[in-house]
């Protein structure tokens, strides 16, 4: 008897860092040398499907409808972690697609590989609990350890060796402090540089890598602290901090990695503004051009309609905080 196709499809969303993750202890088993805190958004998805079928012999990878060699080894490795547990060795078929650019700053690999990782596990009957599934999302990008989960979520940095202490857990729910999040797009083109050699050439050439380490560590523990307080001026300073210290670090690598463009520039301007001005607002920007601006609640669509207006600003998208990664449908 032929051993049959299962299969599942998942969704998930990109999580936005208020304390950044640049740098890894372990590149094998892609560990973070300090922990983040991200929210998790509802505006912007990933959807995949899987399915292992014993027909197929080799991996099939469609990511927004093309086929890459590279992106298909890395899925494959990917998916092996599972067929491991699993017991099997039967290839896949992936499709996966955004609604929203890929490669460009937006956490595209946040939300893919937390989506990947939810459908095959259905797929392949393994019932993980989340923590797993966080473990596992970890391997394939380490932001999507963090997609795993909604609203604020905490990723730890762990010490273990084998790493089965770096996973994300959930901190806030959505609903207990809905903040939103205006995502101004200034470029829809691919960035030049990974994220992942961005930081690899990081670590190894700035001469302040040790202290941005140390201060991200640091910033980590009073972020908790501002979240659960929902204490907004203080998650915004961190924040901002957090975000312009990671830049410095990235700028400061040789040759130093400049992510920003000029509206990327003129945003954070026009955030401070709106801040002087009143508004509930701060900026986070992660390795690309695009800005997000972390808004009170009630305070977002006019933070949106300023931003619209910034010169080189495409569009701005409000979102809220979302759920985590889950199945939509499977067999
Ligand atoms: C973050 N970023 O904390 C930071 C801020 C980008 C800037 O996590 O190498 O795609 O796959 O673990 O997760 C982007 O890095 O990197 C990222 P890998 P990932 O959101």
């Amino acid at each position: 008897m032929t051993a049959p196709i299962r299969y599942a499809t998942a969704t998930a969303q990109p999580n936005i860092a208020l304390v950044k993750y640049w740098g890894k202890r372990d590149d094998e088993l892609n560990l973070p040398a300090a922990g983040s805190l991200s929210v998790t958004l509802d505006a912007l998805h990933t959807r995949t499907s899987v399915r292992f079928d014993p027909a197929l012999d080799a991996d099939d990878v469609l990511l927004n409808g093309e086929r890459d060699a590279a992106q298909t080894r890395k899925i494959g490795a990917f998916l092996d972690l599972f067929r491991a547990r699993a017991g099997v060795e039967t290839r896949a078929r992936v499709e996966s697609g955004n609604d929203f650019p890929t490669g460009a700053g937006l956490a595209s690999s946040a939300s893919g590989f937390a989506a990947l990782a939810v459908a095959a596990d259905r797929a392949l009957g393994l019932n993980l609990a989340s923590r797993e599934l966080s473990l596992l999302a970890r391997r394939g990008s380490g932001s999507a350890a963090r997609s795993i989960f909604g609203g604020f979520v905490e990723m730890a940095a762990g010490k273990r060796e084998d790493g089965e202490d770096a996973f994300a857990a959930p901190l806030l729910d959505a609903v207990a402090w809905p903040l939103e999040v205006v995502v101004a797009i200034t470029t829809r083109a691919k960035k030049a540089i990974t994220s992942r050699d961005g930081m690899d050439h990081t670590r190894k050439t700035s001469p302040f890598y040790r202290d941005w380490i140390a201060t991200a560590n640091a910033d980590l523990g009073d972020a908790r602290v501002a979240v659960l307080a929902r204490d907004f001026d203080k998650l915004a300073r961190l924040g901002e901090a957090s975000c312009l210290a990671m830049h410095a670090v990235m700028l400061s690598a040789r040759p130093g990695l400049i992510y920003w463009n000029a509206a990327t520039l003129d945003c954070m301007r026009c955030i401070h503004a709106l801040r002087r001005e009143g508004a509930g607002v701060f900026f986070t920007i992660d390795a690309g051009p695009q800005v997000k601006a972390v808004c009170l609640p009630g305070h977002a669509a006019r933070v949106a309609a300023a931003l619209r207006e910034v010169q080189g600003v495409e569009e701005a998208q409000i979102s809220g905080l979302g759920e985590g990664a889950r199945v939509e449908a499977g067999a």
